[in-house]
């Protein structure tokens, strides 16, 4: 990654792994850059574990797992977790701040989204766990004299999560939260981007009691560092990860020796269906959300958008005239409609799509690069929201994900046309449909070949329900008590009476 650097050794980091309760540096002494999105100013130093920290972590997790954590009533460990919601919503604001510094995002946008599902995310899963139906039969044995046949679940052990950028708090937590609700213990890996919150959760950790070694962060990188030393670790139970598709297949063969579990949420190039019976206004203001929120960095954000001919010139009209109104600047400006990709080495990636668009013949229908912007905000990350049309479905700008504020549209003709296009993927995460026909809208959403099809919204859904990816887009769902089947193992009980 590009952030990486050789620090002065007389520098110290400012973010420090957390280790058994214990903010740590790594012996090694070394260090990367934490830089701003918004204007490439430092925003600090990160600890980079290595493997004594990587495996320090482990054991940790492991003696919390054998000692007091597993000792714990469940009823216990709920009433911290629900501690753990309130602490993160007590010092909301210092969550805010690192969160936005990292990412840059609209503060406005954290504030609704990332901080308070970072809170939800333990509540929701502490009742899940209170509430779990179990598996109970009397059986009939030659005897006469029967038998109870029934099944507990027991926590997998020490989990490994690996965490994206885009959201850091709210994905992260949304597997810490089911993995601790569940009686496991956790070593995390945030992304080398968006080091600050993972951290910030150890003092709230502390604070509140949950005991040591319940929950470590080990900083650093991907491959040859601590993504991988964390995952090729063998004192790991199981891995559970967000990012993207190729690092998921990497992740797996990093386990395949050890034949252990992993739960994937993956890249997507999700498809967008406009039908032309839909409440027009409300299409485009959630057709603009799904597209340009987060500056594009949302893998369930929609890159590909299919319209219905009849409305298809002043849909494009519309959503061209959202792009436009989306101003970029400073986080905490409440004018801010986008915020700044993440990393230079991402500006560069969305670029090269930018100019491959052109290449493979695309109308530029706004946008397609780099807004101008003043004094230091010169030096961020910034790229035009954009819209192309015209291209090609084999094109790489609809085929391969992209993951910035940018869309190609087409039209299509017939319903079975659109959801031939939507499914036409090696993706399978999301998609959105739009049309005010009932019977239409339950046909498509049967049709669409993803993990989650919301009609007439979009990134709306009760966190009860799965979540997941189909085809290359993940493997599993958690969300509700379909997160125990991961975060737990259910073991059968026979007793001969
Ligand atoms: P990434 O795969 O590059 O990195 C994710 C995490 O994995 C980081 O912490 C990184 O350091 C770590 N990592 C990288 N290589 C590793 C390796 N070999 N072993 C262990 N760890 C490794 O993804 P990203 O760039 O942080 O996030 C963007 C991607 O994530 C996009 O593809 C997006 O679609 C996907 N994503 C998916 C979901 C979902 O729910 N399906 C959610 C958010 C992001
Ligand atoms: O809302 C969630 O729980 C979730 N996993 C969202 C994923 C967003 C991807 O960027």
């Amino acid at each position: 990654m590009s952030r990486i650097s050789s620090a002065p050794a007389q520098q110290a980091a400012s973010i420090l792994n957390f280790i058994g309760g214990e903010f740590v540096a790594a012996g090694s002494g070394k260090t990367f850059e934490n830089r701003s999105p918004v204007d490439g100013c430092l925003l600090g130093l990160v600890s980079e574990a290595g493997e004594a920290e990587v495996d320090a972590a482990v054991k940790a997790a492991r003696a919390a797992l054998a000692g007091p954590w597993g000792a714990l009533e469940m009823a216990e460990r709920t009433e911290l977790l629900y501690a753990v919601a309130n602490e993160i919503s007590r010092r909301f604001d210092e969550f805010l701040q690192a969160e936005v510094a990292d990412t840059g995002k609209p503060a406005s946008l954290a504030r609704h989204i990332d901080i308070p599902r970072g809170a939800a995310n333990f509540k929701i899963f502490a009742d899940v766990v209170k509430n779990v139906p179990g598996e109970f039969f009397q059986m009939a044995t030659p005897d006469k004299k029967g038998a109870i046949n029934y099944a507990i679940r027991v926590p997998r052990g020490v989990i490994a999560v690996i965490a994206p950028w885009n959201l850091p708090l709210l994905l992260m937590t949304w597997k810490v939260g089911p993995a601790l609700a569940c009686g496991n213990t956790v070593v995390v890996k945030p992304s080398e981007e968006t080091p600050a919150t993972a951290t910030l959760l150890g003092e709230v950790m502390n604070a509140v009691g949950v005991p040591k070694g319940v929950y470590n962060v080990v900083h650093g990188f991907g491959p040859g560092s601590a993504g991988e030393l964390l995952t090729r670790h063998p004192g790991i139970d199981a891995v559970t990860f967000t990012g993207e598709t190729r690092t998921g297949a990497a992740i797996m063969k990093a386990v395949a020796d050890r034949v252990r579990p992993v739960s994937f949420e993956l890249g997507g190039k999700n498809a967008g269906v406009v039908f032309a019976d839909c409440d027009f206004d409300a299409a485009v203001e959630g057709m603009g959300r799904a597209v340009f929120a987060n500056c594009g960095q949302v893998c369930l954000g929609t890159e590909r958008v299919y319209v219905e001919r009849p409305i298809f010139d002043k849909f494009v009209a519309a959503l061209k005239a959202k792009a436009e109104s989306l101003k970029p600047g400073r986080p905490e400006d409440a004018k801010t409609g986008l915020g700044p990709l993440i990393s230079q080495e991402h500006r560069n990636k969305v670029l090269s799509y930018y100019d491959k668009a052109r290449d493979e013949g695309a109308t530029v229908v706004t946008g397609g690069g780099i807004p101008k912007m003043e004094g230091g905000l010169a030096n961020g990350f910034w790229v035009e929201p954009t819209i192309w049309t015209g291209l090609p479905e084999d094109s790489a700008v609809v085929r391969e994900e992209i993951f910035g504020p940018c869309c190609h549209v087409r039209p299509f003709d017939t319903e079975d046309e659109a959801v031939r296009l939507a499914n036409d993927t090696q993706y399978g995460l999301a998609s959105t449909v739009w049309t005010t026909n009932l019977a239409r809208a339950h046909r498509v959403a049967a049709k669409i070949e993803v993990g989650i099809c919301w009609v007439n919204c979009w990134f709306l859904r009760d966190l009860r329900t799965p979540f997941g990816g189909s085809k290359q887009s993940g493997i599993g769902r958690e969300g509700g008590v379909h997160s125990l089947e991961f975060y737990t193992e259910l073991r059968n009980v026979c007793v001969k009476l």
